[in-house]
């Protein structure tokens, strides 16, 4: 049988919408592994059972047994705590940091030649440890934060310009946190610039610059946002869609160009670490790395969100990761 198989690590509420979006897509044979006795298996048997109505045949798995994962194609791990209101998602560092070394760990004896998509947070923290701890390729080892953190900033210009959403380009690169860059310049409708749309609806650039920053500010406290309203937990359909686009790239080797946590040696300056800039993405993993030419400000407030994502990493090393 050649069906793909898609490893998930961690069976939460992004654990089981990524279950439910692979076998409604037919992605592949899904496992669920989560500590948690009973919990996975339960998810997998309660999507499973949606299959004659969803019309799919894939094969759903829920596990408390790392064997299980064997042979993996993918390997997606959300396993970790999520935020309670309040919380930044560096408040997380100690905990999950524990999670993804265990997680690392287990994946590099039973799926050595996966290609992991990280999403627990703090996100590029935990993507540099488990690349760490696995020493998996450096290609192979990729977080999403970008095609989410995209898709936020690309749904709140389309409500502000009340049209599709689906002829909005939109990217955000840099770390995943309070410091990510909305490439504001780069943002367009089919082509057309955002900003001359927005100065054209206001006919006023001061005003359509004020609109730009507010939306970019939303996008960048987007995700505290769901978690104020959500009390307990936070984002996770979109979180999963994300993880998904990302999956279907690489499985169908679409080599599609998206913003992802990737390692980046000499690229942007950034000398060694994870940090979200567009990729391509294929059956290998990371293919590519895009370079954006940046202006003096997109690029100062690059190198702010890459420093953010350098103290990160010190504190994690600190506390002896
Ligand atoms: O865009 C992004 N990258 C993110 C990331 C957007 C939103 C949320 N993001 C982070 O994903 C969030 O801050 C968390 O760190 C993860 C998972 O979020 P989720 O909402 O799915 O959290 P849950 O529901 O608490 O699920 C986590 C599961 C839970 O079932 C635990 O039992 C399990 O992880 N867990 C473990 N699984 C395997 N192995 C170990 N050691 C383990 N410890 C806990």
């Amino acid at each position: 049988m050649n069906r793909k198989k898609i490893a998930l690590i961690g069976g939460g509420q992004i654990g089981g919408v990524l279950a439910q979006l692979i076998a409604q897509k037919a992605l592949g044979d899904v496992v669920l592994f989560d500590i948690v006795e009973d919990m996975p298996q339960g998810k997998t048997l309660d999507v499973a059972e949606a299959s004659r109505i969803d019309q799919f045949d894939v094969s759903l798995k829920g596990t408390n047994d790392y064997k299980d994962i064997a042979g993996s194609d993918i390997v997606i791990v959300t396993a970790g705590l999520p935020r309670k209101p309040g919380m930044s998602r560096d408040d997380l560092l100690t905990t999950n940091a524990q999670i993804m070394k265990q997680v690392a760990e287990g994946v590099k004896e039973n799926a050595p030649n996966a290609i992991v998509i990280i999403i627990s947070n703090p996100l590029d923290a935990m993507v540099t440890l488990f690349q760490k701890v696995s020493g998996f390729p450096h290609n192979k080892v990729i977080g999403q934060a970008g095609v989410l953190d995209s898709s936020r900033f690309s749904t709140f210009i389309a409500w502000e310009l009340d049209l599709s959403v689906k002829d909005v380009n939109a990217m955000v690169l840099g770390g995943h946190g309070d410091t990510m860059v909305p490439l504001t310049r780069y943002a367009n409708v089919n082509g057309v610039p955002v900003m001359e749309m927005l100065e054209k609806k206001y006919g006023d650039a001061a005003k359509a610059k004020e609109v730009m920053d507010a939306m970019v500010n939303r996008t960048k406290m987007a995700g505290g946002e769901v978690v104020k309203l959500l009390k307990t937990g936070s984002a996770f359909y979109s979180p999963a869609a994300a993880a998904i686009q990302m999956t279907e790239s690489i499985l169908k080797d679409e080599k599609r160009l998206l913003p992802s946590c990737v390692y980046l040696d000499k690229e942007y300056g950034a000398g060694g670490y994870y940090v979200g800039v567009p990729a391509v993405l294929g059956e290998n993993g990371v293919e590519r790395i895009v370079e954006v030419t940046l202006d003096d400000e997109e690029s100062a407030a690059f190198q702010n969100s890459l420093n953010a994502v350098r103290s990160l990493v010190a504190d994690m090393e600190r506390l002896g990761f």
